[in-house]
């Protein structure tokens, strides 16, 4: 170890440089530095091989890093076996910045009582899917026999649905795909390889597992790999449909995408420099259907509720933690608040939130086994206020077209046919149209269709555009005029008196409705 004293600005500082196998402020995290880093900082104690790796993950965005990897760390930690994971990154952000730290990246749980940091040791290997060896190395991966779950995060667009839950071979993206279909680049490609090939050759199929954001996540999937294989590969349609397993999920963390901040964080406490940082909320849950043909971890050692139907907690947290989170994200962009904790410390979004969640989300919400829902609810509100959580709306906001249809249309749905109002929920739909208009960044795969149903209207015919022209309110369509009416009163109101006024009033009326 050399000590250095040096000069800046006429001040004297004290640095301390390491030999070389030691960390400093501008080495990476890597395996050598593990045994130096902090000791308050916990580190794997188990080390995985390729042929350890049971699990091969499409999507390695922040979420699966925050949630599945969490999960499966503390299960190597306790019990090492063969689940390691390889992930496959669709895109090519952040898959470099891992590869270069050998996969390994901190997890850090922060809330306004706690800071825990540890680095996570289960990502074994990452894939470039557009790098030039990528697809010939998924593919080896798909017919190990070592594989046995492909699991996924790949978000709602990722899965191509018709408003109708069926895949749309008409996309683009598909369309190429069934075209090609040994050289796809979809996941719902890959996993019909992966099934082809696997019959083909005698091996022992994979269990598919959704971890994305949808109601009935597992059979939906099921259902566009049976759609495009009914295309692809004719032939194996029946087998797969009797014989491939494809668990539904309820997956459930705060994940916000990286900043800056974090990454600072993450120096302070590690003294090494890591560019993969997750910092998410102590808060986790899953909840799985325990269907799985080629062997499974064990899951219910590291506190996964394993269950034969996941569809009530499904719904529970799609339509209560997303529905409002959706609604926090338009209608906090339309006040110019940046993150979900901002909004959340405005008085009058939180009773907005509150009063969404309690007054219409939840009476059509059938409490899963023992969950009590108004705990349930309070506990979302504390989540959502946690300060330490950098989660921007934008990235709530984004794909809202999707979003919308798992999150608000079955409340929707279920209120209109019941003829119970639905006027919190309407003025998020006008937030979001609010949001469609710009100027803020609109992130959307249908962002161009959905701006021209926008473009020169009057905002009733707006509103009955979107709704009835736009092909995502299916749903709705025999209720439509009533949500009609209600999307343009609110629209017409932020129109008169700005959003934060709107939004004061519309809880005043509710009030009065309430004491009346
Ligand atoms: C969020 C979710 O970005 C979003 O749309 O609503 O990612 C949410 O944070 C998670 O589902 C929480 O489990």
């Amino acid at each position: 170890m050399v000590w250095h004293r040096l000069q800046r600005n006429g001040v004297f500082i004290t640095t301390v440089s390491f030999s070389t196998r030691r960390p400093n402020a501008l080495n990476r995290l890597n395996r050598d530095h593990l045994e130096h880093l902090n000791e308050r900082v916990k580190i794997p104690q188990y080390r995985l091989t390729t042929d350890d790796c049971g699990i091969l993950h499409l999507g390695l965005g922040q979420f699966s890093r925050g949630h599945l990897l969490d999960y499966l760390d503390e299960l190597l930690g306790s019990n090492p076996g063969p689940w390691g994971l390889i992930g496959v990154s669709l895109r090519s952000d952040g898959a470099a910045a891992l590869a270069e730290q050998d996969g390994l990246y901190t997890l850090i749980h922060q809330s306004e009582v706690s800071v825990s940091a540890k680095v996570v040791g289960a990502l074994k290997g990452v894939i470039v899917l557009d790098s030039e060896d990528g697809p010939n190395q998924l593919q080896g991966y798909l017919l190990s026999p070592k594989v046995r779950i492909i699991s996924l995060t790949i978000t709602e667009k990722g899965y191509y649905l018709t408003s109708e839950g069926r895949l749309n071979v008409a996309h683009p993206d598909i369309a190429a795909d069934l075209e090609q279909p040994y050289q796809p680049r979809t996941a719902v490609g890959w996993i019909a390889l992966g099934l082809k090939l696997r019959l083909e050759r005698g091996i022992a199929l994979f269990t598919v597992m959704s971890l994305d954001n949808l109601a009935g996540n597992g059979r939906v999937l099921r259902q566009v790999v049976l759609d495009y294989i009914g295309v692809a590969f004719p032939e194996i349609k029946s087998v797969v449909r009797d014989q491939a397993s494809f668990p539904s999920s309820m997956v459930d963390r705060i994940v916000p995408a990286q900043n800056l901040a974090d990454r600072a964080l993450a120096q302070k406490i590690l003294g090494v420099r890591d560019q993969s940082v997750v910092v998410t909320e102590p808060f986790c849950q899953w909840v799985l259907e325990d269907r799985f043909v080629s062997g499974r971890p064990d899951w219910g050692s590291v506190g996964v509720t394993l269950c034969a139907d996941v569809a009530p907690f499904e719904a529970m947290k799609l339509r209560l933690l997303n529905g409002a989170h959706s609604a926090i994200a338009y209608v906090g962009l339309m006040l110019g608040y940046d993150s979900v904790a901002d909004c959340l410390a405005d008085p009058i979004v939180a009773d907005y939130v509150s009063r969404l969640m309690v007054d219409e989300i939840l009476p059509g919400v059938v409490a899963p086994p023992s969950v009590d829902l108004p705990g349930y609810v309070m506990t979302l509100l504390a989540r959502f206020k946690n300060p330490f959580l950098h989660h921007r709306c934008q990235q709530i906001a984004m794909d809202g077209s999707e979003k919308i249809q798992q999150r608000w249309l079955p409340v929707l749905a279920s209120r209109l046919e019941t003829q119970s109002p639905v006027p919190l929920m309407a003025f998020g739909l006008a937030s979001w149209m609010i949001y469609l208009e710009g100027p803020s960044v609109v992130q959307d795969p249908r962002r161009d269709q959905l701006q021209r149903l926008l473009v020169d209207q009057s905002r009733r015919a707006q509103a009955a555009a979107l709704i009835q022209d736009s092909g995502m309110f299916l749903g709705v369509t025999s209720h439509s005029r009533r949500l009609i009416g209600q999307v343009a009163a609110s629209l017409e109101s932020i129109d008169a008196h700005g959003g934060s006024q709107a939004l004061s009033q519309l809880l005043r009326d509710q009030q009065r409705g309430d004491a009346s």
